[in-house]
């Protein structure tokens, strides 16, 4: 290749030769470095979706570069059938960093939920002694968990399970936040497991009340089905706290982890759980080609350094309330709510003499900031979590200015 493509000529290659399974804003980049990206003519934004928080670490932690760089000259994969110098001391590293007894590495959000699925069913056939194939998993209306046949079986929305039946049986939706329905759905003694993301991300960064995770988590508890929390998104300090689950100081039974565990470098995702969950899962009964490999698990080990050495967390919730606290204060009638937690936000837009929330995502863009609407009307704000004080207050005097350009 010795010509430049464009912006125009790059997108024009997608539409051509990509399926068509994504709507992207109509901006191109080619690089990023912390809370930034460029487009392919040079234009630089802030990144306010962060890969969907996967790089929490900002793009191309130098930290967490080095990492892939060192171990993709040494040696990338080995598969599970040998031995590898490095995975031992990654699952040593992830799972004192959560405090679990045993970690199985795959790549991406969705293999480490359908693990985690079938790690549940496993427990309650062998342990609790729920009559097999009879096991339920409790799930929440407007769920979003990963997009494999399994778990579009679950969900909600037309668009994620639409088309793709015949579906896995064996899921109960139940209303998010709604301990009661959640104890009514327990009676049932095959429960085996509760499977809920803290916040829900998709839905457009739900919160739940106070109160809804520990209450979970003790009903299940009570019943002795398996708490298992989905903190693919909302994990490694994107809400304040390195899990969400420890606003309300709840330890998930199974927790489920990916993107920002390699602050969007590699692939990587985890299941953790103790020694009485996890060891139901024998040799030959689950695993992956790539799961577990040396890139990847030097990666994580990088990223999940960052967090901590950077005190990422800290940073989300301090710098989380500062932002909402900005945007609330526009003054705008296309701007009705602001929520999140941490740096997990969204607003909600009412459409203003034909302008929604694509029309304010693409005057932001031209403004020098990204982020993307979900179901119409709700635009998340997700920053890098590296961004600073003076950073955030730029970046809300973009979104004000921007909002307030629909008059
Ligand atoms: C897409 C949203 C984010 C997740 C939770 C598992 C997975 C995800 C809680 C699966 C993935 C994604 C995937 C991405 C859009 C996206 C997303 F808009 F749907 F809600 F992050 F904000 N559990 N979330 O949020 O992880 O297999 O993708 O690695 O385009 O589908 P994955």
């Amino acid at each position: 290749m010795t010509e430049k493509l464009s912006s125009k000529d790059l997108m024009e290659l997608e539409n051509r030769y990509g399926a068509h399974n994504y709507h992207p804003l109509p901006v191109v980049l080619s690089r990023g470095r912390g809370v930034h990206v460029w487009d392919v003519e040079g234009k630089r934004y802030y990144d306010f979706l962060s890969s969907y928080s996967a790089v929490n670490q900002g793009h191309c932690h130098p930290k967490i570069v080095k990492a892939l760089t060192d171990q993709a000259g040494v040696l990338a994969l080995t598969s599970r059938a040998f031995y590898n110098d490095v995975l031992g001391v990654f699952e040593k590293y992830v799972t004192e960093y959560f405090g679990y007894d045993k970690v199985l590495p795959m790549n991406t959000g969705a293999e480490a939920v359908e693990t985690a699925i079938k790690l549940c069913r496993k427990w309650s056939y062998t342990r609790k002694g729920i009559p097999e194939n009879r096991a339920k998993i409790v799930v929440c209306e407007n769920n979003f968990h990963g997009r494999t046949t399994t778990i579009v079986s679950f969900s909600s929305d037309p668009d994620a399970y639409g088309g793709y039946g015949p579906f896995t049986p064996g899921f109960v939706r139940i209303p998010y936040n709604d301990l009661a329905a959640l104890e009514k759905a327990l009676e049932d003694p095959d429960v085996a497991g509760f499977l809920v993301e803290p916040i829900q991300g998709e839905a457009g960064v739900f919160v739940p009340d106070p109160g809804y995770l520990s209450g979970a988590a003790a009903l299940c508890r009570k019943k002795n089905v398996l708490f298992i929390a989905d903190e693919v998104q909302t994990g490694i300090a994107r809400t304040g706290k390195l899990l969400a689950c420890d606003h309300e100081n709840v330890r998930p039974d199974i927790l489920i982890l990916g993107k920002a565990i390699s602050g969007g470098m590699y692939p990587v995702s985890v299941v953790l759980a103790d020694d009485e969950i996890m060891l139901v899962i024998k040799p030959g009964q689950h695993g992956s080609t790539f799961g577990g490999n040396p890139v990847g698990a030097r990666v994580a080990i990088a990223a999940l350094d960052v967090v901590r050495d950077e005190k990422l967390a800290e940073r989300a919730e301090v710098l989380g309330e500062l932002l909402r606290r900005e945007l609330s204060a526009i003054d705008s009638p296309m701007l009705t709510l602001v929520r999140g937690k941490g740096l997990l936000n969204a607003v909600v837009i009412k459409p203003h003499k034909g302008m929604e929330a694509w029309d304010v995502c693409l005057r932001m863009a031209e403004n020098g900031l990204l982020a993307k609407p979900t179901h119409d009307h709700i635009i998340r704000f997700a920053p890098p979590l590296v961004i600073t004080e003076d950073e955030i207050k730029d970046c809300a005097g973009i979104i004000r200015k921007s909002i307030e350009s629909f008059r």
